[in-house]
């Protein structure tokens, strides 16, 4: 009778650590979107740099299935250029990496500038009923003389908003941008995972950070090992005050493992799969997703996408393809060749490609093999 208790007791540990949130939190989603959306309304101050680095590691060339677009305002006068409030209201759209460089403090950023206040009064009236919108104020700029700008501030980002979907990447290039607890840029932004600044940041740091940063992102560096953005920020190596708020993110799909692994000897049957460190698209059809060559004779069953909960290791919630290969009892002798298509398997619910190699650029697949005897 004694017994009775310990047993719920253990069922709802068991409960526990399939819905707890630590093991929620170890899935990675790729963003929806795939834009990456630059907002640089100082470019005078801060430079380009940091916009270039980016740029750099995760579009054309090296890309990670992004298309660059980039807001600047280039001129120390009156004009705000590209920076005018009609983009910064479109800004999330299509975004699933937001990188904003611009001056800042505890709960607060600069998001236009301009020698002349009646440029930005219209700037930060876009509801255009005479007075500045939510969380938005017109202020005289002592970062830059001369200068006044747009403080747009976290009352903004928690009413307003910019609409950032919930699998965004962002990085707030700004000092001061983690700081201010629950009401910091980093907390009310929006997106999946946020990076930012506690105390003050150069654009020295945000150009180190960010090429560091999206360098593990993307493969480059750590040979694809730090592909995940927790992993990529854990790796160390950024300025002292880069901060990472939130839910493990990957630009694009990578692979986790295979198995059994490249070059095996393996006995007559068993499964083989391929596993992903994010969540794809299981819509895709698993036939052109994943192709099989098999040289000698060995039959193919159940090739299938595994779901989260099918998982054998529901912790790591990878997605995952799977089938049965099953050779001759006697005297097998086969080898079978896989290859997991980099330009048909893609991000849940997006259209980054898979990244075969974990090094970018993606859309190549990954080709592995194992044989018998
Ligand atoms: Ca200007
Ligand atoms: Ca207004
Ligand atoms: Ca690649």
């Amino acid at each position: 009778m004694k017994r009775m208790p310990l047993l719920g007791f253990v069922a709802v540990l068991v409960t526990w650590a399939i819905c707890s949130p630590s093991a929620e939190a170890l899935v990675a989603y790729c963003p929806r979107e795939d834009q990456l959306h630059i907002w640089e309304p100082c470019v005078f101050s801060l430079g380009y740099d940091a916009g270039d680095r980016i740029i750099a590691r995760i579009t054309e060339s090296k890309t990670q299935g992004y298309e660059a677009w980039r807001f600047q305002d280039t001129t120390e006068d009156d004009s705000v250029v590209n920076c005018r409030r009609a983009t910064w209201d479109a800004l999330a759209a299509g975004a699933g990496v937001l990188f904003i460089q611009t001056h800042g403090y505890i709960g607060f950023v600069a998001a236009a500038y301009s020698t002349d206040t009646s440029v930005l009064d219209n700037w930060a009236d876009g509801d255009g009923d005479g007075s500045p919108d939510t969380g938005m104020s017109v202020e005289q700029s002592y970062a830059i003389p001369g200068q006044y700008y747009v403080r747009v501030t976290y009352v903004y980002f928690r009413n307003l908003g910019l609409g950032l979907d919930s699998r965004a990447i962002v990085f707030v290039a700004s000092c001061h941008s983690a700081d201010g607890g629950e009401n910091s840029i980093m907390n009310t932004i929006g997106g999946r995972v946020v990076f930012a600044y506690q105390g003050a940041s150069t654009n020295y740091d945000h150009r180190d950070d960010a090429d560091r940063l999206f360098g593990m992102m993307n493969g480059e560096l750590a040979s694809g090992q730090n592909r995940r953005s927790d992993d990529a920020f854990n790796a160390g190596g950024y300025s002292n005050g880069f901060r990472m708020g939130d839910d493990p993110t990957t630009l694009c799909p990578g692979v986790f493992y295979v198995s059994p692994a490249d070059g095996s000897h393996v006995g007559a049957s068993g499964y083989a799969k391929i596993v992903f460190d994010s969540f794809c698209e299981d819509e895709v059809p698993v036939g052109q997703a994943l192709t099989i060559q098999v040289s000698g004779s060995c039959d193919i069953r159940e090739l299938q996408w595994i779901h989260a909960e099918q998982s054998e290791d529901p912790a790591q919630n990878c997605r995952e393809i799977r089938f049965v290969y099953e050779g001759p009892a006697c005297n097998p002798n086969f080898t079978i060749t896989v290859t997991a298509h980099g330009d048909k398997i893609k991000a849940k619910d997006g259209t980054q490609l898979l990244d075969g190699n974990n090094v970018a650029p993606n859309g190549d697949s990954k080709v592995w093999s194992f044989s018998c005897p």
